[in-house]
């Protein structure tokens, strides 16, 4: 019998990624007995899924190290973090106040999320998307790089706000240094910047300059990678392995793991409200 040879690779990359699928697939399997020990608890302390587990199943080694992959909620923790992400009885998302300046920031005492990161990255995508339960809740959004100007403060309850600030780079509003370098350097209730890098784009120039920034401060950072929804499995994996060397060799202070979010398709969004549940305070989460 005559065999196409296309067909046989064809045939040899399938059953390689149909492996590769089931080799994730049953790592994910044994962590969970791992977790639910004799049964009973299982649905429970089944591990949430993550965005970064999906890219695994292109590779033969996972691009993360399981040192590396510091926080690990259970679909339970997941799913009790989105709460505060809605509007309850007694607990209110809703825009808290626009600011110029870091010293007509809410005279409040919860901690902030701040989303930095070159213009047109996603930062507002990534908040209206956190928000995206909240009836009426506006956040604005442009194609347009440079559309945010101020530091807007969205508070969830009496849990913690999510700030948005203006962009660096291409169309950087001038008063950049002033309103979002100032917020950074002197704001108290800061509990953790999020420097969002767009998973297409991939570390530009001056995201080094905001790493250098943000590693000056010595405070831990989290990175989040946007837009993954744009991007093929190959240009996934790659982005995922020059992301992961330079978290590796030129960051300190950023913590390990990154997390991948597309706001248009809410991939990763869930994960990430459980994440910043998490740091807040509001949801305890019990890392493996
Ligand atoms: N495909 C895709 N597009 C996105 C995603 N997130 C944001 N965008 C698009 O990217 C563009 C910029 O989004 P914004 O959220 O306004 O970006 P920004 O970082 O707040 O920009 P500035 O306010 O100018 O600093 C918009 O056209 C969004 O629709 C995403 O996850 N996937
Ligand atoms: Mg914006």
């Amino acid at each position: 019998m005559q065999v196409c040879p296309k067909c046989t690779r064809f045939l040899a990359r399938e059953q390689r990624r149909r492996i590769f699928s089931l080799d994730a697939q049953r790592t994910l399997w044994m962590r969970e007995v791992r977790l639910s020990g004799s049964g009973g608890q299982d649905v429970l302390k089944k591990e949430a899924n993550n965005p970064l587990f999906a890219a695994n199943k292109y590779v033969q080694h996972p691009i993360f190290e399981d040192k590396d992959m510091i926080f690990r909620p259970t679909e339970t923790e997941v799913q009790e973090a989105g709460m505060l992400f809605e509007n309850g009885r007694t607990h209110k998302v809703q825009f808290a106040k626009a600011a110029y300046y870091p010293e007509q920031a809410p005279d409040y005492n919860l901690p902030e999320i701040a989303m930095i990161g070159r213009s047109n990255v996603g930062k507002s995508s990534l908040i209206k998307a956190l928000f995206s339960n909240v009836p009426g809740l506006t956040v604005r959004t442009s194609k347009t790089p440079g559309h945010t100007k101020l530091l807007l403060f969205y508070q969830a309850g009496s849990a913690f706000s999510l700030v948005d600030l203006p962009g660096y780079g291409f169309r950087q509003p001038e008063n950049f240094a002033v309103t979002a370098e100032g917020y950074l350097r002197t704001r108290k209730n800061l509990q953790m910047p999020f420097l969002l890098i767009d998973i297409h784009d991939g570390f530009q120039p001056m995201d080094f300059t905001a790493i250098k920034m943000l590693e000056d401060f010595s405070r831990p950072y989290s990175l989040i990678v946007t837009k993954v929804d744009k991007v093929s499995p190959r240009k996934l994996v790659t982005s995922l392995l020059s992301i992961r060397d330079i978290l590796q060799t030129k960051t300190t202070t950023c913590l390990p793991q990154p997390f991948l979010v597309s706001a248009t398709k809410m991939k990763g969004i869930a994960f990430l409200r459980s994440y910043i549940a998490h740091l807040t305070g509001s949801v305890r989460v019990s890392n493996r």
